[in-house]
């Protein structure tokens, strides 16, 4: 056996079944191995971001890591703005970049270059395996510092030597650690926040957004009188019809403002003080009132559900009925022109049960809460770290981590060009996922930011560079020319019908919306 085949061998033994790709020649022992062992799923992806944005997608579907395979450091740097998306979200992944064999790189080929200095910024754990005796063992370490809680990005540099020498087999990993529980402390402060504060609300993140620990919150709120929220982004909000209903903050200031004056003293739950996503003149970074004070119930580290078990038996809301549960609602179908509300009411109606929802909709997207929160069952997936390009890549790991739900990626123009790619994966595995893309041919959210910034009257220069409708880009055939099949929605009820064509498909299936 050689290094190669151990790594895989030992990535398969420590649960990491697939791994999205895309390599060079310093991973073709890597890619030799994966047809010696049975067991792992690979999937090719033609750009890194890509193959990263994938495995943060797979992540936040079933909390275990996938893995990638990269190319040196510029795959790697190709992959990094995902890789950032995917720290942000504390989703776990371990990435295997290939490295020239170690004799070689001291002789400063094209493709050399400081592999773990491009990995540091967006890794947790990073570690250059200098010999084949050793990669089983520092497999087993990334897979251990990948499935941490909350999850780590895990980068294992791979040298071509180390992956074509001797091994000496298998490594295991240790089984994965069960969160802690928080102090009884933390549990009293929280409580007494909630019942002396004339406003509190419970501020919510990460894995609290799942179905059980909102239905604790909703107790709570329902015993207390407390409000619940989210952060403006999640990494996996469980919602719809019979699910506590939660809204996020909003992304533009004035608006979040004035929700976290109303919100009070914030519980913390798997979220942090709110932050404003940029700073703009005169208007403040941190968003809570200065009066309002915050405790901290669990952290993304802890386990949260039980946190908020203890919370609610400690208010005595156990058996409370929890408030805010959303009752089932299907809005009427609209007719006429295509907009934003249309459009989410059009969501609101067709969102199938199950369905797992990527959100990257960008100013399109702002109202689609309300007009879904009826709709059955689903999950909603947004961009944790800001960087755009992250919603198809996103959508094919959560089709490959969940081959039995509908998957509809809801993509800005803007946004879907950066990993258009995507497109391409998605056709080649046949991953049931419907791309709705908003094709309102600017960059739209960032001519509100240039008068939030202060700049009036922008001239002919600014406003170009927020203009993408020349040459207009022709989404239909885009899709076809990857092999996915896609229509133009013009009205309401051709984008009603469309929706309707992708959700019966059992592939990918795009519908330029056009705005
Ligand atoms: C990697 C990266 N580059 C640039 C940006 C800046 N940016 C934020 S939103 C945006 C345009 C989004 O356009 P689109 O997806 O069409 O949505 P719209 O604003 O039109 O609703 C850009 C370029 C970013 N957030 N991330």
């Amino acid at each position: 056996m050689n290094g190669a085949e151990s790594l895989v061998r030992t990535l398969i033994a420590g649960d990491v079944t697939v791994c999205f790709t895309n390599p060079g020649t310093s991973e073709m022992h890597f890619v030799a191995a994966l047809d010696k062992v049975p067991g792992m799923r690979c999937v090719l992806g033609l750009f890194e971001g890509v193959v990263t944005g994938a495995a943060d997608g797979y992540y936040r579907m079933l909390d275990k890591p996938a893995s990638t395979l990269l190319h040196l450091g510029p795959g790697l740097a190709n992959g990094l703005a995902n890789l950032h998306n995917a720290k942000k979200a504390s989703s776990g992944i371990v990435n295997i970049v290939g490295e020239h064999a170690t004799y070689h790189i001291t002789h400063d080929a094209p493709l050399t270059s400081d592999i773990e200095g491009v990995a540091r910024p967006m890794s947790h754990w990073v570690k250059t395996s200098p010999n084949s005796a050793g990669i089983a063992a520092d497999g087993a370490l990334a897979i251990e510092a990948a499935r941490q809680t909350p999850g780590q990005i895990a980068t294992l540099i791979l040298p071509a030597d180390t992956a074509w020498g001797p091994a000496n087999g298998i490594a295991e990993t240790a089984p994965r650690v069960a969160p802690p529980k928080v102090s009884g402390d933390a549990v009293k402060a929280a409580a007494e926040m909630l019942r002396k504060s004339p406003k509190a609300t419970l501020l919510m993140g990460g894995a609290a957004l799942r179905a059980r620990p909102l239905e604790l919150a909703g107790r709570i709120a329902a015993k207390t009188g407390c409000g619940i929220l989210t952060e403006g982004a999640n990494t996996r909000l469980e919602r719809g019809a019979g699910r506590v209903q939660v809204n996020r903050i909003p992304y533009v200031v004035d608006q979040a403002l004035k929700v976290m004056e109303a919100a009070g003293n914030l519980v913390l739950v798997g979220a942090r003080e709110p932050v404003a996503f940029f700073a703009y003149p005169n208007k403040p970074s941190l968003l809570m009132p200065k009066d309002a004070r915050s405790t901290k119930l669990a952290g993304l580290e802890d386990d949260m559900e039980a946190a908020l078990e203890a919370l609610a038996i400690e208010l005595d809301a156990i058996n409370t009925p929890p408030a805010g549960v959303a009752a089932p609602r299907r809005p009427a179908l609209p007719t006429g022109p295509i907009g934003p509300a249309g459009i989410a009411s059009i969501l609101g109606a067709k969102i199938p049960e199950n369905a797992i929802v990527v959100d990257e909709s960008v100013t399109t997207g702002r109202e689609f809460f309300p007009e879904t929160a009826g709709a059955p069952p689903h999950s909603w997936i947004n961009n944790r770290g800001g960087s755009i390009g992250y919603g198809l890549p996103v959508a094919i790991g959560a089709a490959v981590a969940c081959p039995d739900r509908k998957v509809i990626a809801l993509e800005g123009d803007g946004s879907a060009m950066y990993t258009i790619q995507s497109l391409w994966t998605m056709a080649r595995e046949g991953l049931d996922v419907t791309v709705l893309v908003f094709a309102n041919h600017s960059y739209n959210i960032l001519r509100g930011e240039l008068t939030n910034v202060g700049v009036r009257n922008p001239g002919p220069r600014a406003v170009n560079m927020l203009t993408i409708g020349n040459p207009a880009i022709d989404w239909v055939h885009m899709a076809r020319s990857m092999g996915v099949e896609a229509s133009r929605a013009t009205d309401c009820t051709q984008l009603a019908k469309s929706l309707d064509a992708g959700l019966a498909s059992q592939g990918p299936y795009l519908i330029e919306v056009a705005l």
